[in-house]
């Protein structure tokens, strides 16, 4: 039996000549131009960024280490964060390895509690989350591994144990925002029996079976985009400073917080939710339409639909779809999500804005959630981000084995750009 350490260590020396080797042989290649319409936008399409963990290829969409997420979607978040760190499918005692790994360190320490409860009732359940996590540095072992002076060679192990004690004490850390925010009563202790999802979901407080399943699903879903996405990019950029894993996370997360990223979800469902009231049930075609266009018409976007890189449906948004249609294809809502996903495409269109008029994985993941009680819906883009940390993690663990440098792009005034502008 191998441990994800020990797993990691065989790779870690190949991984390192081959980058050197890359990199020595073919320095000099140009990979990627960039325009000033790049500079002023947002960077899209600029290749300049290593992420081995998963690609997003416009029309599949996700791909982690080569299989795409449709081929992982009934596997365990332990089996992902394990292909994400490794790019090995794992064996069963690799399984029961991680499990006990993340079993073991899924307490939170008391101080987290006292600091969570300290912050105001009004308080967004992502800035709670953020803060547990900010709270919860005084325990990393990177840093004190780094005060200690170990050399770089060692790095990515300290980002590893960050990395495990992270993820397995994120359930619980989230869930206690959920239990102190909506004041559900107690925390409830982990159960060590459950695996990373399922466990997420009792101590959230609902142990239906079908639900469990929904959260390992919700977990795997979400777990990487590979390496220019906001959350990804910040958690990259952050850790570069070697900055410990607990900082990095909770400034990827801050960026998940926006709107036009993470908060998308939430955002989401209250739309699919204005128009169930507005028609007293699921809309027709017809009122859909009229609903879209009177969003597009406002000056707002239509939440879960388009995408900086997918150019089609998202195979995440395919997933929960096939999931609400085998449990509940009747409910009202979630009916409405997929009456919008029969028309909003075909408005986005028509509309001529947005170059990914088809929906992204905020779409429908709500509506379920919804469906098994989970109505507070500033609480859902902390589901996004536990299960995200998977992947800034792993990111993480991999550029700290390679000694990825700091970060540090060249910026220029405008007045700079104009000038270069005009000499050409
Ligand atoms: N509804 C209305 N307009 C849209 C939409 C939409 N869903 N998507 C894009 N547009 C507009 C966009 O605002 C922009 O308008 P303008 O030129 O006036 O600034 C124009 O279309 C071109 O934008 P794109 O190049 O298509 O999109 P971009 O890559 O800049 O942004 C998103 C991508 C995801 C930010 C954008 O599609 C959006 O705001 N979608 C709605 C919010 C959302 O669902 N976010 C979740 C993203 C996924 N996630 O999980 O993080
Ligand atoms: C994500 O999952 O990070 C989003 O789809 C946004 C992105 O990839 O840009």
């Amino acid at each position: 039996m191998a441990s994800i350490k020990d797993t990691l260590a065989a790779l870690v020396p190949e991984m390192q000549a081959e980058i050197r080797g890359l990199v020595k042989a073919h320095g000099d290649k140009v990979v990627s131009e960039v325009t000033l319409k790049q500079v002023y936008g947002g960077m899209r399409g600029v290749k300049a960024l290593v992420c081995d963990t998963s690609m997003v290829d416009p029309i599949d969409g996700l791909i982690i280490r080569g299989i795409p997420l449709a081929k992982v979607t009934d596997r365990l978040a332990e089996e992902i964060f394990y292909i994400l760190c490794t790019g090995k499918l794992p064996e069963e005692e690799d399984i029961d390895d991680l499990k006990a790994e993340f079993a073991k360190r899924s307490e939170l320490p008391g101080f987290v509690i006292d600091v969570l409860k300290a912050l105001p009732k009004s308080a967004h359940p992502m800035a709670m989350l953020i803060t547990g996590i900010a709270a919860m540095e005084d325990i990393s072992y990177f840093r004190k591994r780094y005060d200690e002076g170990m050399t770089r060679d060692e790095m990515w192990e300290a980002a590893l144990e960050d990395s495990l004690q992270l993820l397995a004490k994120l359930p619980a850390l989230a869930s206690a925002v959920y239990r102190i925010k909506y004041d559900k009563g107690d925390i409830i202790a982990p159960d060590p029996s459950l695996n990373w999802g399922a466990n997420f979901a009792h101590m959230l407080g609902n142990d239906d079976p079908d639900f469990h399943d929904l959260m390992r699903l919700y977990m795997v879903l979400h777990c990487d985009h590979e390496g220019g996405n906001v959350s990804a990019f910040t958690a990259h950029t952050v850790g570069s400073a070697l900055s410990d894993p607990y900082y990095a996370v909770a400034a990827g997360l801050s960026g998940l917080a926006g709107p036009l990223h993470g908060l998308a979800n939430q955002e989401c469902l209250k739309f699919i939710i204005g128009i169930v009231e507005r028609y007293g049930g699921a809309p027709t075609e017809e009122q859909m339409k009229d609903y879209a266009w009177e969003v597009l018409n406002s000056g707002r976007v239509v939440p879960g639909y388009g995408h900086a890189v997918l150019r089609a449906t998202d195979p995440r948004f395919t997933a929960f779809h096939a999931f609400g249609e085998s449990h509940f294809p009747d409910d009202p809502i979630f009916r409405t999500v997929s009456v919008a996903f029969n028309v909003i495409p075909g408005v986005l269109q028509e509309h001529g804005k947005a170059a990914n008029p088809w929906p992204n994985v905020d779409a429908g993941s709500g509506a379920l959630l919804y469906h098994y009680g989970i109505t507070e819906m500033d609480f859902y883009t902390v589901f996004f981000g536990v299960s995200r940390a998977m992947g800034l993690l792993s990111q993480l663990i991999l550029s700290r084995a390679w000694w990825e440098p700091i970060t540090r792009p060249k910026s220029h005034t405008t007045d700079w750009y104009k000038a270069f502008a005009e000499k050409k």
